[in-house]
């Protein structure tokens, strides 16, 4: 059953109270039922209301891999991009970390997001059309590429970006091999239908640290423990070609990439169009459009 709000109704409020809390969520997490035609199955869509994600080996093939693997190493040498605001530089060694709004640098990067079998499957989940809130690319470089904290993605677009409801969904789209070592993604299975509510104020321009290293809307170490302990922690490893699809409200994170081997992945992020994005519930001002687009057309289907 899908809650229509009055806008500006915040069922999700965080970054206000002195204490977190757990809120359960109250709204669905596969929008269009699990037999929604498209590439996923009844059962991946199944799998992915159960757990909050849902994997696809073999996304692409290995010559798209290689493809993409050279745009990746081409953006990143590129002094241009270097210099761009969009590009964020690990806190020591100075190596690119992420690069945001890759749709519009990379036109690559541009077809795959709008590809079926990438926005095909975000429609099905989300249960209507689909534009891109977000994209980037997370290089974590060999010997020192900085981890990312638990969090939830929602909680931060929802307190700084105004997205009302957790109707958005992450493909992390894997450009090398995701080893338990090198840093891949976390997620505790079934989290995502629970919101934990952040103690902390949103400070100003706070995605200049955030995007480094985040610490405003992380959860408190008591509620990460109830959730560990109540849902356990999924490694998400796979080869070079797979994908992960994930929704906005999973508790995820990955540790530092401290082996030889990078783990580069492309992501990119769904929204309904039905979600549009409001003011922002918890923050003083709206983030950049490079992080959190306000521009809400469609993905062609
Ligand atoms: O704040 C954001 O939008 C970004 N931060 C994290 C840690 N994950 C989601 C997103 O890339
Ligand atoms: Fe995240």
């Amino acid at each position: 059953m899908t809650v229509i709000d009055a806008p500006g109704t915040d069922r999700y409020p965080t970054r206000v109270a002195d204490r977190p809390s757990l809120v359960e969520r109250t709204d669905p997490t596969v929008w269009g039922g699990h037999h929604t035609p498209g590439p996923l199955s009844p059962d991946d869509l199944s799998a992915h209301d159960r757990d909050g994600f849902v994997t696809v080996p073999e996304l692409l093939t290995p010559a798209e891999v290689a493809a993409y693997s050279a745009e990746l190493d081409r953006l990143a040498t590129d002094p241009q991009v270097r210099a761009d605001d969009r590009t964020i530089v690990e806190k020591t060694s100075r190596e690119v970390r992420s690069i945001f709004e890759v749709h519009k640098i990379s036109d690559a990067v541009a077809a795959l997001v709008a590809d079926e079998r990438v926005a095909g499957r975000a429609r099905q989940i989300l249960g209507s059309d689909v534009y891109v809130h977000q994209t980037r690319i997370n290089y974590k470089p060999g010997f020192g590429g900085g981890g990312f904290y638990w969090h939830s993605d929602f909680e931060t677009w929802h307190a700084e970006d105004g997205m009302p409801t957790p109707r958005a969904v992450s493909i992390s789209i894997a450009l090398t091999e995701n080893y338990p070592h090198n840093g891949c993604l976390m997620i505790m299975p079934g989290s995502h239908r629970t919101f934990v509510a952040c103690v902390g104020e949103t400070p100003a321009d706070h995605y200049k640290e955030s995007l480094r290293e985040q610490e405003i809307g992380t959860p408190d170490q008591e509620s990460l423990t109830a959730l560990a302990d109540r849902h356990g922690i999924a490694m998400l490893t796979g080869p070079a070609g797979s994908a992960t699809l994930f929704d906005s409200n999973c508790m995820h994170g990955s540790g530092s990439n401290i082996t030889p081997y990078p783990r580069s992945n492309i992501f990119a992020v769904f929204n309904s169009v039905e979600n549009t994005l409001q003011e922002p519930f918890a923050a003083p001002a709206p983030r950049p459009t490079y992080i959190a687009a306000r521009e809400f057309t469609p993905i062609p289907d």
